[in-house]
């Protein structure tokens, strides 16, 4: 490759008559694929989605949906321009010549980290909110449900009835505030109640205490192990009934406890 090669094509790449804008095509694809994607995205999610039954879990929902939304465009930013090279800038033989050397462009530096870092922050206001919201909300004098993982089973533990389900099940009174007190005896676990928008890391030799959530419709429901533990990870399942005043008083003295 001789240098007067290289200054040749440096010389041409600057836009040569007749030359479509390539830059201003690729752009218009990716606007209206990003368009066609969250229009698509949005129906969808609230249609995938299983039901909620909690005070919290349509605010998940929300969020889920809406970064769903946001990461359609990032995402398509780089497969459109990464598909358009390809295809409008394929080669067919081994190159001979080198390509277009890169020339630094402060101004689109400048405004790709400006817009990923709006992005970022936006995102840090918009959890910290939700926080806040959901510290604001919370209720007073929750049912405590002392939370146990292990290789690899949950057990849970009623303090304020003196209660331990026997049957690794959770029992929730309707439309009672609760709160989680979520720990591991040995490694690593997550504690998620999906229909209640409930998910916290269970670990060794520490207690998490998740939200206040209000469970607001009878039904069965299911905690799972949201964190990868080993070799009966995906066993590590429990029911969760959320059922009337009198039949969580029955149960609970049923597990020994009293009410
Ligand atoms: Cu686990």
């Amino acid at each position: 490759m001789s240098i007067t090669n290289n200054d040749e094509t440096t010389a041409s790449a600057s836009p040569t008559p007749g030359e479509p804008n390539h830059l201003r095509r690729a752009i218009i694809i990716w606007a209206v694929l990003s368009v066609i994607g969250i229009a698509i995205a949005i129906p969808l999610g609230s249609f995938v989605l299983p039901a909620g039954a909690s005070s919290l879990v349509n605010s998940d929902d929300f969020s889920l949906i809406m970064l769903t939304a946001l990461a359609i465009p990032v995402a398509l930013f780089v497969f459109v321009f990464l598909g358009y090279s390809m295809i409008v800038f394929r080669v067919k033989e081994r190159p001979t010549e080198d390509a277009i050397p890169l020339k630094p462009r402060p101004g689109l530096q400048i405004g790709w980290m400006g817009i990923t870092g709006v992005l970022c922050l936006f995102l840090v206001i918009y959890g910290l909110m939700a926080f806040y919201q959901e510290a604001v909300a919370a209720p007073a004098s929750p049912v405590i449900i002392q939370v146990t993982g292990q290789q690899w089973l949950w057990t849970f533990h009623y303090p304020q009835y003196n209660a331990s389900s026997q049957e690794q099940a959770i029992e929730l009174p309707v439309n009672r505030p609760v709160e989680f007190q979520v720990t591991s005896k040995d490694v690593l676990h997550g504690f998620a109640i999906r229909a209640l928008g409930i998910r916290v890391d269970a670990n060794p030799g520490e207690t998490t205490t998740t939200p206040i959530v209000t469970p607001n419709q009878v039904g069965d429901y299911a905690v799972v192990c949201v964190e990868l533990c080993g070799l009966y990870h995906s066993y590590m399942w429990s029911a969760v009934h959320v059922v009337d005043e009198s039949t969580f008083d029955s149960w609970i003295v049923s597990q020994g406890g009293h009410t």
